[in-house]
């Protein structure tokens, strides 16, 4: 080849190289592409676009900015395999730079995009990150990708964002007690809670089913305290209790170079760990290892599974409980350097403090009352010690009980009281209601959910959080530091579990901790979460999508019978679609457009449709009506004060969930249920069914008998039939329905006689639950 001609072929090669890379159009963005989760407090769309390309550049000369470039450098070389230069000398277009403002709140940032500069600016570590984080969420989707993808315009709008967090304590906590979760898990979550600007990573490492964090000075904390029998195969409230000779196979824990990773890691993100060590109760574990721990000094097993009430807790009157303590707690606050070391200091139940001589010395000697006041001498011991090292206690609001150390702070899960109480005070508090942020709740219907422990916290309900309650004063409003999710694990298995619990929830808690008040919009985060989904997609978290189920709210009519049914998912907006009876599903699925009135015996199944597919979860129900609907109850024993219902609770066709509280059920308490139907007038009756709930974890049993007797005056009763049915452990939440049929006679009273199993075997009294009584 000569001269000429090769210089022809480099020209045509060049010139494909051109072509090959066609240039795409720069987009366009409206106010409707801003997706931005927490939402800023100010943003202000502006015209023009940056664009990411292969020789866009970050100026960088501090080694915090040049570590937070690195990070969104690592991003673009997966997924658009570039490797973007950091240079610290100021280009001259097409850069992102980074602007100390020390005018800024600590957390605090601005960040201004213009068609050629992006500009991050802040006054501290935590602002510059949360700063990117924001240009992260602006950026598309496919930058959460771990492959290159082509063919994208990695495009941000010209923007100008103020942004600031309304609460500094931002947190989750994970319970990696009552299920280990790996280092690597763990680091994984605390990437994404800083995706969403949340700083506290609370971390549950000590409770009664295995202590998680090596303490050098006493090595069997975790040579024992760590592992437990391996009954995971069984409910959590239906595993035996083991002894302490049993071998534990089932469990894990973090070494202290494991730990000092993770604060590391932590650090980088602008996470605070925050270490919880429990005590008084919630350590059988550290007891299995070391017994002299507790009163009674006994070989007790790392328990499997659930343990109430809850009473091999630490001896609170020898002085080496807390010498142990105290070691404990240097070596924690050697690894954590957090403010705040968390102490738990719940649900200990004091028996054995009551029988405990050295406990009884020990009240006489400081002079107190009672138990209660024990616990408080040693917490507030604790917070002395705590304190003199320069940290701070925090604990579960059972601190409060018998008086509460001055500097201590309270975490409020017992709903919003205990931080009510302790705010005025003038202590601090972390809100994390039950109601709100218990993520180990439900977020959907029972039925269609993995199992979990119980409650109902929906995506919409953690939206509702807030951690200053109305009628709080100002003064005590400046003692809230934020809120905080937890995620107890009893029910968590993996790590997707996890995942699937935590998300999208976490989405929603953290516009409530971070974002201004008057930003919150419902409608608006659910169409932001919705994009927010599918970076989660590209992220591979499995998260929840329990939002687009179709739930129904009902409500009856008892005089002409008659059921509503208002069909809804979450979202709003949807495109919820059903059929009735025979129907076909989806095929002949009708568009719901208005509450269904329901006079008769009906079938129906409903769910949320996206681009003509139903979602995966489909809503299905039979309401059935009856001869009984709307009659008159006799009581001859009354339902508990507890669970009253209404005349017709029993009688009005709606079926109760498993929800306990959903207000469809009543209950007895140890007493036996006895009622009489009048049917008010003579029928034809050859079948009656009984509604009923066994949820034995909250002590919810089924009858052990049941017996119908039918009758034509009300004075004189025949029995037609009866069940009995003997006491069997079950760990699960059931619903059940006892039918006794026989053959068909005239009646005009039903009465029905349900025998509460009373006591069960474990001790404890026993609640029998009851929803409807069909009569046909
Ligand atoms: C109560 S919340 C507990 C935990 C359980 C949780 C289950 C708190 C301070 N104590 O030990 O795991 O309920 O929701």
């Amino acid at each position: 080849m000569n001269k000429a001609n090769l210089i022809l072929m480099f020209l045509l090669i060049s010139l494909l190289n051109v072509s090959c890379q066609k240039e795409l159009p720069l987009t366009t963005f409206t106010q409707e592409d801003i997706t931005i989760i927490p939402i800023p407090v100010s943003t202000e769309l502006r015209d023009g676009t940056f664009r990411f390309t292969k020789n866009t550049k970050f100026y960088a000369t501090e080694s915090t900015h040049i570590q937070l470039s690195e990070a969104l450098a690592s991003k673009f070389e997966k997924a658009a395999g570039w490797k973007l230069s950091i240079t610290n000398e100021q280009p001259e277009r097409n850069y992102f730079q980074w602007k100390k403002d020390d005018s800024l709140p600590e957390e605090a940032y601005t960040l201004e995009v213009t068609s050629d500069v992006i500009t991050v600016a802040a006054s501290s570590f935590s602002g510059f990150l949360y700063g990117m984080e924001t240009v992260r969420q602006l950026l598309p989707i496919a930058i959460e990708s771990d492959n290159i993808i082509a063919d994208v315009a990695w495009d941000l709008p010209a923007i100008y964002i103020t942004d600031q967090p309304r609460f500094k304590w931002r947190g989750l906590m994970l319970d990696v007690s009552r299920h280990f979760f790996q280092k690597e898990y763990i680091l994984k979550t605390i990437d994404r809670l800083a995706m969403f600007k949340m700083n506290t990573l609370h971390f549950h490492l000590v409770d009664d089913q295995g202590w998680r964090i090596e303490i050098k000075k006493y090595p069997k904390l975790t040579q024992v305290g760590a592992w437990r029998v391996d009954h995971e195969d069984k409910h959590w409230n239906a595993r035996p209790t083991t002894t302490a000779d049993e071998k534990g196979t089932y469990g894990g824990f973090y070494t202290q170079e494991d730990i000092k990773e993770i604060v590391d890691y932590a650090t980088s993100k602008g996470i605070t760990v925050v270490p919880e060590i429990e005590m008084p109760a919630h350590v059988t574990s550290a007891v299995a290892s070391y017994p002299e721990l507790s009163c009674h000094e006994r070989p007790v097993g790392v328990p499997s599974g659930g343990v109430w009430p809850i009473t091999d807790i630490y001896c609170a009157g020898k002085e080496s409980t807390f010498e142990f303590l105290e070691d404990v707690l240097t070596e924690v606050m050697d690894l954590f350097p957090s403010k705040y070391i968390h102490v738990g200091g719940d649900e200990a139940t004091k028996t054995e403090w009551k029988k405990c001589a050295h406990c009884q010395e020990r009240m006489k000697n400081e002079g107190l009352a009672n138990v209660e006041e024990l616990q408080s001498y040693f917490i507030q011991r604790m917070e002395r010690f705590i304190s003199s090292k320069g940290r701070s206690l925090i604990g579960w609001d059972e601190i409060l009980e018998g008086g509460l150390a001055p500097g201590a702070a309270v975490m409020s899960w017992r709903g919003f009281d205990g931080g009510i109480e302790a705010s005025a005070d003038g202590h601090h508090v972390v809100m994390t209601p039950g109601s709100h942020c218990y993520f180990d709740q439900y977020q959907g219907a029972q039925n269609a959910e993995p199992l979990a422990i119980g409650g109902h916290v929906t995506l919409s309900k953690v939206y509702e959080f807030d951690p200053i309650v109305p009628g709080m004063t100002a003064k005590q409003a400046t003692y809230v530091l934020g809120g905080q999710a937890n995620l107890w694990s009893e029910y968590i298995t993996t790590e997707s579990h996890s995942e699937y619990m935590i998300f999208p929830r976490l989405a929603a808690l953290s516009e409530t901790v971070w974002s201004p008040k008057d930003k919150r919009n419902w409608n608006d985060f659910s169409r932001r979460v919705q994009v927010m989904f599918q970076r989660f997609d590209i992220m591979g978290i499995n998260y929840a999508k329990s939002a687009y189920q179709v739930s129904a709210e009902l409500t009856s009519e008892v005089t002409s019978p008659k059921v509503i049914m208002d069909l809804k998912n979450e979202f709003p907006g949807g495109d919820i679609r059903y059929v009735l009876n025979d129907g076909i599903f989806p095929s002949e699925a009708k568009l719901y457009t208005a509450p269904l009135e329901i006079t008769q015996s009906t079938k129906i199944k409903a769910a949320l449709f996206q681009d003509d597919k139903p979602s995966e979860v489909v809503y299905e129900n039979i309401i059935r009506f009856h001869k009984a609907i709307g009659k008159k109850i006799d009581y001859a024993t009354k339902p508990h004060e507890w669970y009253p219902g209404n005349d017709s609770t029993l009688v009005d066709v709606l079926r109760g969930t498993k929800n306990f509280h959903d207000k469809k059920w009543q209950a007895w308490l140890v007493d036996d249920m006895e009622l009489t139907i009048d049917l008010e007038g003579i029928n034809k009756v050859s079948k009656v069914v009984i509604g009923t709930m066994e949820n034995q974890g909250s002590g919810i049993y089924y009858p052990i008998k049941l017996e119908v007797m039918g009758s034509e005056d009300g004075k004189n009763f025949v029995s037609v039939g009866s069940i009995e049915r003997a006491y069997k452990n079950n760990g699960y939440a059931e619903l059940k329905e006892f039918e006794i049929t026989f053959k068909e006679q005239l009646f005009r009273y039903i009465k029905v006689k349900g025998t509460n199993l009373g006591h069960p075997p474990h001790g404890g009294d026993s609640w029998l639950f009851v929803d409807e009584i069909i009569i046909e």
